[in-house]
Formats: C-alpha cells, structure tokens, sequence
C-alpha cells in the first residue's frame, strides 16, 4: 500500500467517524455533538486577538469559518492517522483514539455536561480505530494481504461516503423543522401596553442607505454558540439571585402576563470596525429589568449584575443602567415576533448605550446582582474591558460603489450612540471644510439617526469623510483606536471615482 493510499484511509476513516460521531449526536443530544463541541472549546480557549482576527475575516461568517477549519484539521489528522498506522502500527490507531478523547474532553467540561455527551465522541473514535484498522496495510505486513485493492477502494469510498451522507445529514437534522422552532413559530406574542412610535422622517429616501428598522434576517449576528440553544420557554425560568433581599424566579407564563413594552434601540457589538455593520435597531417588546430587580430588592453594596445565558456566556453589565429611566429591557420580541432563535429566543437582555458584550445576553436564563471587584464577564476574562458603553460613530453607506457619476451625489450614512443621541453629522469632501448634513427625525436617543448631504463631485478620485456630534457635545474624534479592548474610534473614509 503507498503513503497516498494509507492517507487516503485515514482521511476516510476521520469522515467515517465524524458522520457516527455526529449521527450519535442528533439523536442522543444535539449539544453533544463532537465537531461542535471541540469548535465550542476552541472558541472559549482562544485569546481575544484571534476573535478580532476572525471576526475581521469572516464577520457573521465566524462560525462556518471555524468548522470549515475543524474540517480540514480532522482530514490531515486522518492522513497523518492513516500513514502513521502503515508505518509504525498501531501508532496511527492510537493518534485517532486521542482525537476521540480529545473531543470527550471537551464534552465534558462544557458548562452544563449531560451524561450522554461522551457516547458520541466514544462512538467516533470506536469507528475511526476500526476503519484505520481495517483499511491500512502496516507496511512490515508486505505487499499483498487480506483485502485486495479493489475491496480497499471499495471499503474506504463507502466508509467516507457513508460518513459524509452522516455529517450532510445530521446537520439537515439539527437545523430542520425542530420542536423549539416550530413552538417560536405558533408562538402569539402578547399586545404592547407602550408601543414604540417610528415618527415618518426617520427614514430618507435614500436607495442604498441602510434602513432605519434592521429586518430581523438581515440584523447582524455575534455570540459564541456554535449550536444555537434550544429553549423550550415553557421550561425557561429567569433566577434572579445573589446580593438581593429574596430570590425571584420569574417564568415565562408570568413574564407574558406582565404588561411589556415597545422600545426601539440600536444594538452595536463592540468588534464593530469604523465602518463596519455590526450594528443593527429593532423594535424590542419586553419588561423594564428595574421593575424585576426592585422585586428582588437589590442590596446597597451591589454594583454590578451578571447575566448568564444558557451555555455558559455571561455579561457583566453596571447596575446603574439596568436602574436608571432607560429602557433596559428582558426582551421576548424583535420587529413584531419572537426572537429569531439566533437573537436570543425565548429571552434576552436589551440595554441602550452598552456593547452587546457587557449587556446583551441572549438566551438568558441568569440574573446574578453582584460587584465589579468580585465578578468578572466572558470577555472581560480574556481581556476585554469591563465597562463597554457605545462609542459615538458615523458611517457612510451611500456611494457604496467606487464609481459614481459626476455632478450632483448624495452621500448618506447612520450615526450613533445609543443613550446620548446624536446633534449632528458632517461631512467633509477632499479634506476641504466640514459641512452639515441633514439629519432625519430621531426616533429616540437610544437609536441611530440617518443623515444625507448633495455634494458636487468634479471627475477623478474623491475622499468622503463623516464625523458626528453627540447630543452631549462630544465631537466625533478623528484618533483611530483599534475595537480591543472598548471599542474602536475613528472617521469613516470612503473612497470614489467621479466620471
Ligand atoms: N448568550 C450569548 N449572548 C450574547 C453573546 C454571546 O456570545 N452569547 N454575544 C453578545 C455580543 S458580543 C453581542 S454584540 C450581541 C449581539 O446580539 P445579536 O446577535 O442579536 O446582534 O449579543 C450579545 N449576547
Ligand atoms: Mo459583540
């Protein structure tokens, strides 16, 4: 057998026991699932810089990225099994059963491990050694032996497609027509007592400005959840505890019972470049979360609450701005329907003017009242800052393409900073003089406001910059500072060709 062939056995093999692993998995318990479980670790143990990478890279394709990647790094680990095991039995085997207590590893450690979470990462790794076992020659075994090269070609190819029909399949599985979709869809939400009023000049006519209301398909998405949580809401149970004068446990019968509230607020993840669109405004319904923590009574020394969702994430989010008269809410609806599954179904956290890092658990199932110096977040333990309010920002959205006709352009954008509002933007063209925009109405100051301006653009290259001036006076500043560890600060430049 060549060194081609032996890594075309191991690469077989590792598909064939990802396929069982995986099967295993839909059917024992979707968060056991080895791919995603070792993806998962790989997410929670990697430094705050290759989050930054990879967000850079693929934005809201980060996951895809991460499993493509596992992918690749599963077939060369099956290569290097299968030539290993030709060269140096039972070698090969033995890497293949470490890939598979790896992955037991991490299913182990994950926050809430369930029993039937080592099957299937004990079933790939069974499947592997076997495939490895039947399918490689040792070299010291000679040229000919038990199976001929066609029943080689013949095993291996059925194996790896066997498997991958598993892997296509099992995935079909997880994201088809399951039982929490299919309750979030005949889901009724109840009416609002407060509904959110959109005022008719919030939005500009302008074709390719980014509209004023994000549709829920198009709002960005950011979390560590490689597996999106299922919530059935009605097991979903809100334990609000720690520095309080009595633990409240708050169901979602008696969530959808308490009068719930519109509010309109814009969402920025705090990885968002100058620029970027990891930034997004819904129309929330939810509970104000003050009126759920004066039920608990929070005790004087209390400073902080951390959120936690299930799967494990938590925020750290300062207690003043789930107190104060901003609408921080424990949200259930976005746009007019339940949330998205992957915006936090069946409840998240809303709080206008923080990151989604410090405040905006989706999933949430947590509220622990605590303190800054005994309590740390998910990112604030890998480096980021504690305290995460939004930036004040300004993006151009409108030239989007290099080229525009010269003459008479529109240059239209958003600008934000969620809690403070925003007074006003400026526009500069070729470094020359600042010059006002038009600013739409303003929904509230917890949203972002559009603003357009007609320029006269001679031919050849232009540079368009914004800068935007906050309802406290703060002018945007033009010092770039990079998105770790608060958030990053700047002027948006766009770059075009008048012809
Ligand atoms: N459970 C959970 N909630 C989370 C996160 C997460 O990783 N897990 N990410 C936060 C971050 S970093 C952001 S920016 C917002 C994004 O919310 P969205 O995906 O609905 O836009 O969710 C926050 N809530
Ligand atoms: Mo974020």
């Amino acid at each position: 057998m060549s060194t081609g062939a032996a890594a075309w056995a191991g690469i077989s093999a590792a598909i064939a026991a990802t396929g069982a692993g995986e099967v295993a998995a839909l059917v024992l318990a979707p968060a056991s699932s080895p791919v995603a479980t070792i993806g998962s670790a790989i997410i929670d143990l990697a430094p705050a810089w290759a989050k930054d990478l990879v967000i850079a890279l693929f934005g809201t394709a980060d996951k895809l990225a991460l499993l493509a990647l596992i992918g690749l790094a599963l077939a060369a680990l099956g290569a290097a099994a299968g030539i290993l095991q030709r060269a140096r039995p039972p070698w090969g085997a033995v890497l293949v059963g470490s890939i598979g207590a790896l992955g037991l590893l991490a299913s182990l450690t994950r926050d809430q491990p369930d029993p039937l979470a080592a099957v299937p990462s004990i079933l790939a790794a069974a499947t592997g050694i076997l495939c490895i076992h039947v399918f490689v020659r040792p070299r010291a075994r000679g040229g000919s032996g038990p199976v001929s090269r066609r029943g080689f070609l013949v095993a291996s190819g059925s194996a790896a497609v066997l498997g991958a029909a598993a892997v296509v399949a099992s995935t079909l599985g997880r994201t088809a027509d399951r039982s929490v979709r299919a309750i979030r869809r005949a889901l009724r939400l109840p009416a609002a007592t407060a509904v959110a009023a959109v005022p008719a000049g919030a939005e500009l006519a302008v074709p390719g400005l980014e509209p004023v209301i994000t549709p829920n398909p198009e709002f960005y998405r950011i979390d560590t959840a490689l597996i999106v949580p299922q919530l059935d809401p009605s097991e979903w149970e809100l334990r609000i505890h720690g520095l309080v004068d009595r633990e409240v446990v708050l169901t979602w019968d008696e969530l959808l019972a308490l009068p719930l509230e519109e509010s309109v607020t814009t969402l920025s993840c705090v990885s968002n470049e100058v620029g970027g669109d990891l930034v997004g405004t819904a129309v929330w319904l939810g509970y104000p979360i003050r009126h759920l923590l004066a039920r608990a009574g929070v005790r004087p020394e209390a400073d902080m609450v951390l959120s936690r969702a299930q799967g494990g994430f938590t925020a750290g989010t300062p207690l003043e701005a789930l107190v104060d008269e901003r609408n921080a809410i424990l949200a259930i609806g976005m746009n007019g329907e339940p949330l998205p599954l992957e915006h936090g179904f069946p409840a998240r956290l809303v709080v206008p003017g923080l990151y989604g890092y410090v405040s905006a658990t989706k999933w949430v199932v947590e509220l622990e009242v605590t303190r800054f110096d005994r309590a740390t977040a998910y990112w604030t333990d890998r480096g980021w800052s504690a305290r995460g309010p939004i930036k004040l920002q300004s993006r151009i959205d409108v030239p989007r393409g290099r080229e525009v006709p010269a003459g008479e352009t529109v240059v239209a954008g958003v600008a934000w900073q969620p809690h403070v509002g925003i007074d006003g933007v400026e526009v500069r063209v070729d470094g020359g003089p600042w010059r006002p925009t038009d600013l739409a109405s303003a929904i509230s100051d917890d949203t972002w406001v559009q603003w357009m301006l007609r320029v006269d653009l001679g031919p050849g290259e232009h540079e368009l910059t914004c800068r935007a001036r906050s309802a406290a006076g703060e002018v945007q500043t033009e010092a770039r500072s990079p998105v770790a560890p608060d958030g990053a600060t700047g002027w948006h430049t766009v770059r075009v060709t008048a012809a």
